[in-house]
């Protein structure tokens, strides 16, 4: 594949959804994402690749018999952070459309049937749960709980969807032969331009609730104040110290106040926590010191807080004899860990899966500043065919 190639694809996607910040907003199933979700269609379609829906808003364009048995899959997803990188999830779509133009174009004739597959709502940005069409996927939500998730206008996933999910596909284990995912490397690990993982740390999301006393910022004397932002203020220092101790990775990046008003003490403080670390232990361990920091203070500050754990991804060692021969394919690529959740992660539990990383030269992602250069981008491309030629 050459740079060339992959860029004239890319391009083809580069600016949808992208805002003023040169970030990208794209929501599952708002607007930008339904426009890349008929450009997926457009992009089978050019393919003769029918496409079909899980009826959970996964997408999957297929070469071969749809859902015939032991498919392999590839792909990842749309959807970004807000002002998110581009590479995040598309570069996994869009590599797995031109995989199989390089198949193809090399006479390759699968014995099993492949699908480029783009799953909804990996990041949570307006559903709040991370991965969710791939644990609809594989039964890992329950379909009414999904449907009932809102946004922040209050639109539910089923009314976005247009429909309750359809939750797990019968017989999921024994039509998936694997899964190989393509995605954008997000920390500093790689010098060279393709490396295969090896696991994703466990990693959750946990909402404080800080609720206090809400009052007038000039009348009412600090002695007699019950300040919700001093608790929520102090969780977050909380956080970053504890993740320091036990060398996991917490941070607090998303609050909202009511009022929220210049001159009003507030009455609630709403913040999220991300936590993650190498193992569950050390995970749950900083969590359970920064609930505990948390309620301390809030006893010094007479305020309350309430903790609800909203989404919990489970520790994932990828199937290390699949990750040995695809880096064994790929010439020993590198074997590597990331931090980062993955679709693949949650079909890890129920079928063989495997994920490339594409070099990002500075690792920054889930910002405007991600980037991975169009020659690495190439050398994914052709990664990946080798596997999928490989595996099929
Ligand atoms: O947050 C994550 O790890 C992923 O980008 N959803
Ligand atoms: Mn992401
Ligand atoms: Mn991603």
């Amino acid at each position: 594949m050459s740079a060339e190639v992959f860029s004239g694809l890319w391009s083809e996607i580069e600016s949808i959804g992208r805002v003023s910040s040169g970030g990208y907003m794209r929501y599952a199933l708002d607007t930008p994402d339904l426009v890349l979700r008929d450009w997926f269609r457009n992009q089978a379609d050019r393919r003769d690749m029918p496409v079909t829906d899980d009826g959970n808003g996964n997408l999957f364009a297929w070469w071969g018999d749809a859902w015939g048995r032991d498919a392999v899959l590839t792909g990842s997803h749309f959807d970004s952070v807000p002002h998110g990188g581009g590479y995040d999830g598309p570069l996994g779509i869009v590599s797995g459309f031109l995989a199989v133009d390089q198949l193809r174009a090399a006479g390759h004739r699968p014995a099993r049937p492949m699908a480029v597959v783009a799953f909804v709502e990996e990041e949570g940005g307006r559903f709040g749960l991370p991965c969710l069409g791939s644990r609809l996927l594989t039964g890992a939500i329950d379909p009414a709980k999904a449907a009932a998730l809102t946004d922040r206008e209050g639109v539910t996933f089923g009314e976005a969807l247009g429909a309750t999910p359809a939750g797990p596909l019968p017989g999921l284990t024994s039509r998936i032969s694997a899964l190989v995912e393509l995605h954008i490397e997000q920390g500093r690990q790689l010098e060279v331009p393709v490396g295969v993982a090896s696991a994703i740390w466990p990693h959750g999301r946990w909402r404080f609730d800080f609720t206090g006393h809400g009052d007038h910022a000039g009348t009412t004397r600090m002695a007699d104040r019950r300040d919700p932002m001093l608790t929520f203020a102090y969780t977050v220092l909380a956080a970053n110290k504890e993740a320091r101790l036990a060398g996991a990775h917490a941070t607090m990046a998303r609050v909202e106040v009511e009022p929220n008003a210049t001159n009003a003490i507030p009455s609630l403080v709403r913040g999220w926590l991300d936590a993650r670390a190498a193992d569950t232990a050390t995970m749950d361990g900083v969590v359970d010191a920064v609930v505990k920091r948390a309620t301390e203070r809030a006893g010094r500050d007479g305020t309350e807080v309430a903790v609800t754990s909203e989404s919990l991804s489970a520790e994932v060692t990828f199937d290390t004899e699949l990750a040995a021969r695809i880096a064994g394919m790929l010439g020993d690529a590198p074997i590597l860990p990331t931090g980062a959740g993955h679709d693949a992660g949650v079909l890890s539990a129920q079928v063989p899966t495997a994920m490339l990383f594409v070099r990002n030269p500075t690792g920054i992602s889930h910002s405007p500043a991600e980037h991975a250069e169009p020659d690495d981008c190439a050398a994914g491309v052709d990664a990946l065919a080798t596997v999928l030629r490989e595996l099929t």
